[in-house]
């Protein structure tokens, strides 16, 4: 049994522990881009809350996306259950496979929280972790073992606080990300650079956009270093919720994607000039502010 699922969210996670409880032999690969999906080839046997691969036996999803592409293409199979009324990938899996139980319920309770924004402190936990796990296959498989085992339980197992403690610092950037915002002082309908790489572990990466645009910030870009091409830099683009501003105008063009209020594009280091030009087209003052983080010392 050979199981991809989506490998940097709950609903993921979760879906790969609900696999556990009834193939424990199962061996599980974790994906952390859905659309990385679309290009691997090899034969697996499921591809849970992903894309369909082009070489998968049966696709477990709630992905509208996902629905709409394999209808067009005609690769749904009776074998399949896409469903994007389903609230998590996790609740189709449990149907899927029948997996029924106090532990299993409470783990399809929990990834459906995660995924329709209900998150609770529970579920915050698990999330941080997963996402401070991001390139720790091992860590992953460990963690949905512990899920399978213990259910809601996860929380007191001493593994996971080991992790969770790595996370302590956690507060204490919060507390620094919140001094710069302090010191920019008014930045109101503002395009705003922030050159972050080096200074921010990437689980925390877009904390900072998310400070600037609750202070009023109209679009907010954020340049970290890709765990996974140490010579890119992965932008995130934020745009304010009276904004009118399209955040796929700046990252499609270089290649990336998303929606209007957030989205991605890998770059370069060199083209970054090209992302600050697409900002300060969409800027009505054609201004853009740059700020660069410091590394902690
Ligand atoms: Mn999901």
């Amino acid at each position: 049994m050979r199981v991809a699922v989506h490998g940097s969210d709950c609903d993921g996670i979760i879906s790969a522990a609900l696999i556990l409880i009834k193939y424990p032999d199962a061996e599980i690969i974790f994906i952390n881009n859905p659309r990385e999906a679309y290009s691997i080839d090899e034969p697996l046997d499921l591809v849970v809350d992903l894309p369909k691969t082009p070489n998968c036996k049966v696709n477990i999803d709630h992905h509208e996306s996902n629905y709409r592409r394999l209808s067009e293409e005609k690769r749904l199979t009776e074998r399949d259950m896409v469903s994007p009324s389903a609230p998590a990938a996790a609740k189709l899996v449990a149907e899927y496979f029948d997996i029924k139980g106090g532990v299993a319920d409470k783990l399809v309770e929990m990834a459906v929280a995660a995924d329709t924004g209900k998150h609770t402190e529970e579920t915050l936990k698990l999330d941080r972790v997963i996402k401070l796990l991001h390139n720790d296959d091992e860590g992953r498989v460990r963690l949905a073992r512990i899920l399978a085992e213990k259910g809601a339980d996860f929380i007191d197992d001493g593994w996971f606080k080991e992790q969770y403690a790595k996370l302590k610092d956690i507060e204490k950037l919060d507390e620094r990300l919140s001094k710069v915002v302090e010191l920019l002082g008014d930045l109101k309908g503002e395009f705003v650079f922030v050159d972050e790489e080096g200074a921010v572990p990437h689980y925390a990466a877009k904390d900072i956009a998310h400070k600037l645009l609750a202070g009023g910030c109209d679009t907010v870009a954020v340049a970290y270093g890709d765990p996974d091409s140490p010579r890119k830099l992965k932008i995130s683009i934020r745009v304010g919720e009276g904004s009118s501003t399209d955040a796929r105008k700046i990252t499609e063009p270089l290649g990336g994607g998303g929606h209007a209020k957030a989205a991605g594009v890998t770059l370069e280091t060199k083209d970054v000039l090209m992302l600050l030009r697409k900002l300060a087209e969409l800027s009505p003052s054609r201004k853009v502010t740059y700020v660069r983080l410091q590394p902690p010392e």
